[in-house]
């Protein structure tokens, strides 16, 4: 219902508060499985100074606009471009649909029903990509490992196909798909090839310094020709914070339009959205800029530990399994016995907020920077306690 009359504002936020009690907080350890996390404080306080701005009119915020532009050059330094030609976005989901118009219209002269691969392991937001877009979305096989096939990717390729899509950091296994074999095809077959490191673009390049993984998923791997990655995923950004680069400008010139009221370069929009936040891209930079590469280096150091004991506890549990041996910080833990579902209830019951993944049907945890040894410890004991009486039948 919507008042004649106001109320005041102690009993809006007294409203709010009780209203807001039945969000999980970051800062209490939960939820496990979120790929977001608490903002940098710097970003936060950035964020509210700047909430005004607005993204969609960069003539009238040219500050702003200088501030994306150089967002876009440090992401594209970190994904090894030194001239990225891209947007921000409001997430993975965004940029995912930018990349696949983008293939879309490169490929309209030599296809009017076109076609995009991607192995089955890309997230949800692809086939809603596809959905939109009026394309058909070709599932590849994945290997044991979860990681696409490339031969499979090679015998989908009809005259429609219009790009190959794929994952750095897949978001149930955070697994990464092989994109240098994957690249060489793209390369031969003329298409383009996006990668969608929402996730493991701000994980992967931390990774290979401290000597954890050596993963080629970006600019540097031949025949890639987009990239795109999430700060308010593992960049400790606020959200709405995304982008997508392209190695080249006649992708962004295939996505962008002309918004009549705005003058000059300004009325040249490649987002989907219109007017949108700044103060999310100035936060994103006010961040990387504060942490640089050692920051961030630190932060995947610390997860990669947590997720370490995360492993050694699943060892412990003889009815527990990991998927995978982790690549990054998201672990999937499967039962030997008891069927997944019959534990995530258990757990529910005891007070977890649970998530699964349906492929394989496992239990998913996600070590962001909020989760503490403290807290996996707790759900650790709960899970050796409910994995161990729940009958297996
Ligand atoms: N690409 C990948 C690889 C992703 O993991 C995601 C988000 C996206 C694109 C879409 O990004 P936006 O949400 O920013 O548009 N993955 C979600 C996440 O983990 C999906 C999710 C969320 C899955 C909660 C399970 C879950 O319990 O944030």
């Amino acid at each position: 219902m919507f008042d004649e009359h106001g109320v005041s504002a102690e009993e809006v936020l007294a409203a709010l508060d009780r209203t807001l009690r039945a969000d999980a907080t970051y800062r209490s350890g939960h939820p496990t499985a979120s790929m977001s996390t608490i903002p940098h404080a710097l970003g936060a306080e950035v964020f509210v100074r700047t909430l005004e701005k607005n993204a969609g009119r960069l003539h009238t915020f040219q500050g702003s606009a200088k501030i994306e532009q150089e967002l876009l050059e440090m992401i594209g330094d970190l994904l090894g471009l030194r001239r990225p030609h891209g947007t921000t976005t409001s997430g993975g989901t965004e940029s995912n649909i930018l990349a696949m118009l983008a293939a879309r219209e490169l490929a309209k002269k030599r296809t009017d029903r076109p076609e995009v691969i991607a192995p089955r392991t890309a997230h949800s937001s692809v086939k809603k990509a596809a959905w939109l877009l009026g394309v058909r979305l070709v599932a590849t096989r994945v290997d044991r490992s979860y990681r696409a096939v490339p031969r499979a990717i090679e015998r989908a390729i009809t005259p429609d196909t219009v790009g190959i899509f794929v994952t750095a950091g897949t978001t149930y296994l955070g697994q990464v798909d092989p994109i240098e074999q994957i690249g060489e095809i793209a390369s031969e077959y003329g298409l383009p090839l996006h990668v969608d490191a929402a996730f493991g673009g701000f994980v992967i390049p931390f990774l290979r310094d401290l000597g954890l993984g050596d993963y080629p998923f970006d600019f540097s791997v031949k025949g890639v020709t987009s990239v795109s990655t999430d700060p308010h995923k593992m960049g400790l950004a606020p959200i709405p914070s995304g982008c997508i680069l392209f190695r080249s400008s006649k992708y962004l010139k295939a996505i962008t339009t002309r918004v009549p009221y705005l003058p000059g370069a300004s009325s040249r929009q490649a987002s989907m959205l219109g007017t949108r936040p700044a103060a999310s891209i100035i936060a994103a930079w006010a961040i990387m800029r504060h942490l640089g590469r050692e920051g961030y280096r630190k932060v995947v150091a610390q997860c990669m530990e947590t997720t370490q004991h995360a492993v050694e506890r699943v060892h412990l549990n003889p009815m527990l399994e990991a998927v995978i041996p982790p690549v990054m910080n998201i672990v999937a833990i499967t039962s030997r016995e008891v069927p997944v579902d019959r534990i995530v209830e258990a757990m529910e019951g005891r007070g977890w907020r649970m998530a699964t993944s349906p492929l394989p049907s496992s239990i998913r945890l996600v070590i962001m920077p909020h989760v503490t040894r403290g807290t996996l410890n707790a759900l650790f004991n709960d899970l050796d306690v409910v994995s161990t009486t729940i009958p297996a039948d």
